[in-house]
This record gives structure tokens, C-alpha cells and sequence, in this order.
């Protein structure tokens, strides 16, 4: 039954007529599952990718005396180009004139944190128990009122976080939002293959080894989501992008959106002073007149390591994967024919082998292909890189409790200093070892904590402000 059917022909043609071996075995539903799973997938695409090599690898060893770090707007620009007030002022406008929209990317599994939930749904508020994704609804609507406007809000999840995602935001009626400003779109999947043969990796006789295609995947899954169209149609022209696992995040930043508007900017990227040569984040760089983001995990140590005549690393520029972009930018790449490159990771894939008895690789046995979205960066006319500080911007959920950094200590502590910073310039005093957490419905920053703390509280007990 299975067959005979076109797919058939079109994985033959492939050399991966394998995936049909077990369709005997296969229940009616069974086999309409993997028939509909193999339709899905770009086969003339994957061959390319399987055979081709790494379509996204830059050899930066061989650039390397070309790299340097991006022209930037620095927090401690004596003479700025373009002055902060200004720009903040340009961004408000946008904000007011309801011409910003939010894209929160959170697809990932909280693997390396040992959660089994989507990882927005992970509990970080260090006194109210908030999780990520509470967060940063409740700043969204802290902008929103602020601003006077409904900033819509794109959330992509993946498979693996899709449904229970949409369960969570309808139990809690968008955590206040309006049920029209949250849009729940799915990030497309890739099939794993084996990395000697390249033939497609099964997870079961009937299902494939599908893994999510990357946060760059998002292009595709906005336009298949007809979110970009959406987007035009509602007036949005800024897209403001962020990832769930930072509840630092200051979305939809009037100033940073001011630079991305006052410079004609297609993609704006927040970036931090790295804390060290290889922490793992990605590194913002300039080469041949473009910005890319060279991935921890690709930068020669050489590059990692160099210094500047001041002794501070040369290549100084940390992604925190904040961005904004614009929108008809998004629409002009989603629409041309490659659209985005593919990177392949060489990585652990649980599959069943030729008699469909499982296999868990001891060792990385799979080549994944995923999409990046920093990769824009080089395919922007114009992009823009702002300094950001990071106590301020960037506290990043990554790892269970115990790990060196990126733990939820770490993010606890790291917003629970911010709201003591607060506190603390409006003349109030927290005791030694007090929790004070601040929502953002009560207080969006540091200005409006003053204002609300007319005269000097002092806090002697943990307290949620909200
Ligand atoms: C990412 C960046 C790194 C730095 C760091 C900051 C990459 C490859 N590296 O490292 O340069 O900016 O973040 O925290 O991006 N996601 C999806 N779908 C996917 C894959 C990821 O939605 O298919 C989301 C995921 O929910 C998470 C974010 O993207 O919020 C980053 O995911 P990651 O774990 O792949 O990247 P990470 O954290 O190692």
C-alpha cells in the first residue's frame, strides 16, 4: 500500500528507499503517519546538504587576519553619532505609532537543564515563582501600556514544545495579553541522517528522526504561519526578537529600536562585553564589510584569545540574540529561493537500525541540519551592533543548578541585583540576604521604580512588587 505510492519513486531517486522497509509491518495509521512525514520533506534539498559541503561553513582560520570587531555604538560613546535621547525618542515613536511587534523564540527543549517542560514554562522568579515565559508577557504589557498600544506577540515553538505551549498561554489567558496579540506558530523539522552513510535516521519503522530546524528556521515558519503578512497588514515594521531562555531581556527597548530607526538599519544586534575568550556565546565581528556572528564553538582559539593594545580582547562583541529586524527584510529573504544556510552539527541521534531494533549511539552518530538566524546578519545592506550592559540585558537560562554558569542561581541573582540597583538610586534599602522582586507591571525600569518609591521604603522581608 505504502509502495506504491509517488513518495516511493521520490526516495528511490534519493537512494533512501530504506525508510519504506518496515511499511508491511505498519497499522493503516502507522503508514498514513510516515507517508505524511516523507511528503514533507525537501528530498532534493536534504540530498544537497547530505552530499554538499557545509553551505553556511566559513573557514575563519583563513580569514582570520580579515576579522575584526564590529563598528558598534558604545555605552561609552564620548561623542555618539547619534545621541541616545534622540534615539530613544525615535523609538518611542515607533512604539507609539504601533509599528513594533515581538518575536519570542522557544522551540528549544530545556535539555541541558534538566526540564522536561517547554523552557518557558520554567519557574525563575525569584520571589513570585514567575516562569520565563509570565516574564515576559508581563513586561510586553508593561510596554504595551506604557506606549498606549497592542504590541503583537510571535511566539515559535517547536514540535517538541508546541502543544504544551498553547495549553499553558490558554490556562492562563496570555497572562493578561489580548488572545489577538499572541500568535503561536511551529518551527519546521529536518530528518537527522547517519553521519558515514547519509541515509535518513528512523526513530521508529514507522516515524522518522526529525529534529527541529533551528531558530533560523523562523523565516519559514513565520511565512508558512502568515505572521509576516499579518505583521504588514497590522502596520508593523520593526520585529523585536528575543530569546525565552533570557528574562533580562528588555523587550521591545525604545532605545534600541531608536538606533535600528535613526540608521536605517535591516537587522540591529544587542551585544555584551564577553566575560571571558571562550565563554559560549556567539562572536559579533566584522569582515569584509559585513557583520556575522562566528558561533563559540567555530572560533579559532587565535581569535578567541587575541587582545587589543589595551589588553581587553580584540573580539569583544558577545551575541546575546537580541535583535531587531525589519520587517520587509524578513519578508525579501523568506521569499528568495535558498533563504537561509543550513549549518550541520554532527550530533547523538536515538534511531532503529535496518531491523528496526533501537539504537542508542554511544558516540555522536548523526549529522543535523539546522538554520541560524544570525545568518541574516551578512545578508543585511545595513546592520547595526549596540553595546548593551550586560548586568542589565542578559542573564541567560541554559543550565541546571550546579553548572559553572547559566544556572537558575545565577538568573535569580542576576535580576534580583537589577531590582536591588533600583531600589537603591530611589533611596530605598534592602536588608542583607532580602529577596525584592519587581514585575514589570509595577515597575518597567529604574525611572519608574523612583517614581512609584516616592519617599525611602526599606525592605526587611522578601517582597514581590507587582
Ligand atoms: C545561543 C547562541 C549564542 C548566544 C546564546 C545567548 C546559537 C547557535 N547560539 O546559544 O550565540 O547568543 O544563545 O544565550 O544560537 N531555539 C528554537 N528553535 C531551535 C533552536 C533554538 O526556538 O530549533 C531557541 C531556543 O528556545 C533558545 C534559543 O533559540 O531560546 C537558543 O537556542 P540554543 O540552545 O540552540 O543556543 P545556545 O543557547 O547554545
Amino acid at each position: 500500500m505504502c509502495k506504491d505510492t509517488p513518495i516511493a519513486a521520490t526516495v528511490q531517486r534519493y537512494n533512501q528507499s530504506h525508510v519504506l522497509d518496515f511499511v508491511d509491518q505498519l497499522t493503516q495509521s502507522q503508514c498514513d503517519h510516515l507517508l505524511q512525514q516523507l511528503a514533507q520533506v525537501d528530498w532534493q534539498q536534504l540530498d544537497e546538504l547530505i552530499h554538499r559541503c557545509d553551505q553556511a561553513a566559513i573557514d575563519w582560520l583563513a580569514v582570520a587576519d580579515q576579522i575584526q570587531p564590529p563598528p558598534a555604538i558604545l555605552l561609552d560613546d564620548a561623542q555618539p553619532r547619534i545621541s541616545p535621547v534622540e534615539a530613544r525618542a525615535a523609538g518611542e515613536q515607533a512604539l507609539r505609532a504601533g509599528r513594533v511587534g515581538m518575536i519570542l523564540v522557544a522551540g528549544g527543549q530545556g535539555t541541558r537543564l534538566g526540564f522536561d517542560q517547554p523552557k518557558g514554562m520554567f519557574p525563575i522568579g525569584p520571589v513570585s515563582g514567575r516562569t520565563l515565559f509570565q516574564m515576559h508577557c508581563h513586561r510586553l504589557l508593561a510596554v504595551s501600556r506604557r506606549y498606549g498600544t497592542q504590541i503583537p506577540l510571535y511566539i515559535m515553538t517547536s514540535p517538541a514544545t508546541d502543544q504544551q505551549t498553547r495549553q499553558y498561554f490558554a490556562q492562563h489567558q496570555e497572562f493578561g495579553l489580548a488572545q489577538d496579540q499572541v500568535s503561536i506558530f511551529c518551527q519546521g523539522t529536518m530528518p537527522a541522517v547517519d553521519a558515514k552513510t547519509g541515509k535518513v535516521l528512523m526513530e521508529s519503522k514507522s516515524s522518522l528522526a526529525l529534529s527541529p530546524d533551528g531558530h533560523g528556521g523562523l523565516l519559514q515558519a513565520l511565512q508558512r504561519a502568515g505572521c509576516l503578512q499579518a505583521a504588514q497588514e497590522r502596520g508593523i515594521d520593526y520585529l523585536y526578537y528575543a530569546q525565552v531562555d533570557n528574562p533580562l531581556a528588555q523587550l521591545c527597548d525604545p532605545l534600541l529600536m531608536g538606533y535600528h530607526i535613526l540608521t536605517g538599519s535591516q537587522m540591529t544586534t544587542q551585544v555584551v562585553q564577553k566575560r571571558f575568550a571562550h565563554e559560549k556565546v556567539g562572536n559579533v565581528v566584522a569582515l569584509q564589510g559585513r557583520v556575522h556572528i562566528i558561533e563559540y564553538s567555530d572560533l579559532p582559539a587565535e581569535l578567541a584569545e587575541r587582545k587589543s593594545l589595551d589588553g581587553r580582547l580584540e573580539l569583544w562583541a558577545g551575541n546575546i540574540a537580541i535583535h531587531v529586524f525589519d520587517r520587509q527584510f524578513l519578508q525579501n529573504v523568506a521569499a528568495s529561493p535558498t533563504g537561509l544556510p543550513f549549518h550541520r552539527a554532527i550530533k547523538k541521534v536515538a534511531a532503529v537500525d535496518w531491523q528496526g531494533c533501537a539504537l542508542e549511539p554511544a558516540v555522536a552518530n548523526a549529522l543535523k541540519f539546522e538554520r541560524f538566524v544570525f545568518d541574516l546578519l551578512p545578508m543585511a545592506d545595513q546592520a547595526i551592533v549596540v553595546e548593551g550592559c550586560s548586568s542589565d540585558v542578559f542573564a541567560p537560562l541554559k543550565n541546571a543548578s550546579g553548572a559553572e554558569v547559566d544556572t537558575p542561581e545565577h538568573c535569580q541573582a542576576a535580576l534580583l541585583a537589577q531590582h536591588r540597583r533600583w531600589v537603591e538610586a530611589a533611596g530605598g534599602t534592602i536588608a542583607p540576604g532580602v529577596k525584592v522582586e519587581i514585575s514589570p507591571t509595577w515597575a518597567l525600569d529604574a525611572a519608574e521604580v523612583a517614581a512609584k518609591l516616592s519617599e525611602p521604603v526599606h525592605f526587611s522581608a522578601d517582597t514581590f512588587l507587582c
